[in-house]
């Protein structure tokens, strides 16, 4: 018998900024993340930006911020394929009903800013947008599919990052508190689940990558705009509350198990140093309200001043999240040594681990990190916690009959499933699953489609040709199985 308990929470994450699509249309204005795409540089995507504009720089959004002197009529010329998204919003119908065959019980989304507040600084949300999620959120309440909504996944209006620098900028607080609190307000009764910022800690854990040394300034400006969005998703977990109190609002890290790759001290020094920065930073601000006491050592290090007032301390106090969730792909293994073989990722690069398998896309397959991610996070909060992105990006292989078999993805979710539920047994307090890109879109890292993550096809290739139709794979039925059986056939 496995020990999930009744009513887990099984389904699937999305996010607007990969799958969404209409972006020019509902009154809708352009958001970051329709120009560029965030992970490494050397993705075919940032290739053509950074050929065109020079090396993009530190932010939150994701990874970068717009150059000057780019502006969104430029970018026209290229082909940016989270423009389209996935199209859910032309198929949310259908894609709904996939989800309920599939048996969801909750599906992770996210709403897109610059759908309701179009350059994120008008006094009142565009009507049609707020009609669209509307609508989203009562088909899936029809299917008896709970929403858990992220409120902000990398896509700031392209008006705040251009006019006003992102979240280098203070008054980015109350902008995007003023969108969160028309959420809560707009979907009071639809939704109760509901996440602040997609993987707040990628802004910190960014600098460690791209093969670049980030330098002074780019940390102070990591930990600067790492602290506004702190005091933004403290802000709203109050106003949250306030308006129903019935709301769940939690955190979202990007979860990478850290491991040493060899026993000198100085590697278990700098994987615990590692823990720290790049997960506990984060999580220890939004669960328990203030700054750990290894924050000073980091600002130290890179001769950090935050702007913090005692006004932002008061309110990071008081708006702690109801619940911690994280994404996990994969574990990361590092050393103050040379290492031969390096492993690639969407964030950190490391030494490759020679106990684990790793995808075509470089990361590592090691679902006992999984679990051992769940049981340091259990042991800190004492909170919930949910897992809210999980899965194997992978090429796919069309047959002649229509059909997709997917034996590696199937196995993937099994032996992270089973760790799951070794967890649980354990006395952690795992509320809920969505795998992530339940259905193919577009990849936040490079920009590709054929790095799919789906239990359903979309016939939709790297240049944004295809007709959309959608497809289930194998995994689909096998995940179901899943669900109706309650994690007992695996
Ligand atoms: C996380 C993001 C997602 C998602 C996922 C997979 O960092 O929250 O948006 O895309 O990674 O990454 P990729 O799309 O690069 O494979």
């Amino acid at each position: 018998m496995s020990h999930f308990p009744n009513g887990f929470l099984w389904g699937g994450a999305t996010a607007a900024n990969q799958y969404e699509g209409g972006w020019n249309e509902g009154g809708r204005g352009p958001a970051l993340t329709d120009v560029t795409t965030g992970g490494t540089v050397d993705s075919p995507r940032m290739v053509t930006w950074i050929d065109k504009y020079g090396s993009p720089h530190a932010s939150p959004s994701h990874g970068f911020t717009l150059p000057e002197g780019a502006s969104y009529a430029v970018l026209e010329d290229y082909y940016y394929p989270n423009h389209k998204g996935t199209d859910f919003y032309h198929h949310w119908k259908e894609d709904i009903g996939l989800f309920a065959e599939m048996g969801f019980k909750v599906f992770r989304m996210s709403i897109s800013w610059s759908r309701l507040f179009p350059n994120g600084i008008e006094e009142t949300p565009n009507p049609e947008g707020v009609e669209f999620y509307r609508n989203v959120f009562k088909e899936l309440k029809a299917h008896g599919i709970e929403p858990l909504v992220t409120i902000w996944h990398f896509d700031t209006p392209l008006y705040l990052e251009e006019k006003m620098k992102g979240w280098n900028n203070r008054d980015l607080i109350d902008l995007y508190v003023r969108f969160a609190q028309t959420c809560f307000e707009e979907y009071k009764g639809l939704v109760k689940y509901w996440l602040t910022f997609n993987e707040i800690n990628n802004t910190i854990m960014f600098l460690d990558m791209w093969g670049h040394e980030a330098d002074n300034e780019e940390f102070r400006a990591a930990y600067q705009q790492l602290h506004y969005q702190f005091v933004a998703s403290a802000k709203a977990v109050q106003v949250g509350h306030a308006i129903d109190p019935e709301n769940r609002i939690g955190c979202m890290i990007c979860g990478i198990t850290f491991y040493p790759a060899t026993c000198d001290p100085k590697d278990i020094m700098l994987n615990r140093h590692q823990w720290e920065k790049n997960i506990f930073y984060c999580g220890d601000v939004q669960c328990k309200g203030e700054y750990p006491v290894f924050s000073k050592r980091l600002w130290q290090e890179h001769d950090v001043e935050l702007d913090i007032t005692d006004e932002d301390r008061k309110i990071l106090k008081e708006g702690t999240v109801d619940y911690y969730t994280f994404s996990y792909y994969m574990s990361n293994t590092i050393t103050t040594h040379d290492v031969e073989e390096k492993a690639g990722g969407n964030n950190v690069e490391g030494a490759r681990n020679p106990y684990l398998r790793y995808s075509d896309w470089g990361w590592g397959f090691d679902p006992l990190g999984l679990r051992y991610f769940l049981e340091v996070i259990n042991d800190r909060y004492h909170k919930p916690i949910m897992i809210v992105e999980n899965g194997l990006g992978a090429y796919d292989i069309v047959e002649e009959d229509g059909s997709i078999h997917d034996p590696f993805r199937i196995d993937y979710y099994r032996e992270h499933i089973k760790e799951m539920d070794q967890a649980i047994a354990e006395g952690v307090d795992l509320i809920g699953y969505t795998t992530w890109g339940c259905i193919d879109l577009v990849s936040a890292g490079t920009g590709e489609m054929r790095k799919r993550y789906g239990f359903i096809y979309v016939d939709m290739d790297d240049k944004g040709e295809g007709t959309m139709k959608r497809t289930p794979k194998d995994s689909f039925y096998w995940y179901k199985k899943v669900i109706a059986s309650n994690g007992n056939d695996l």
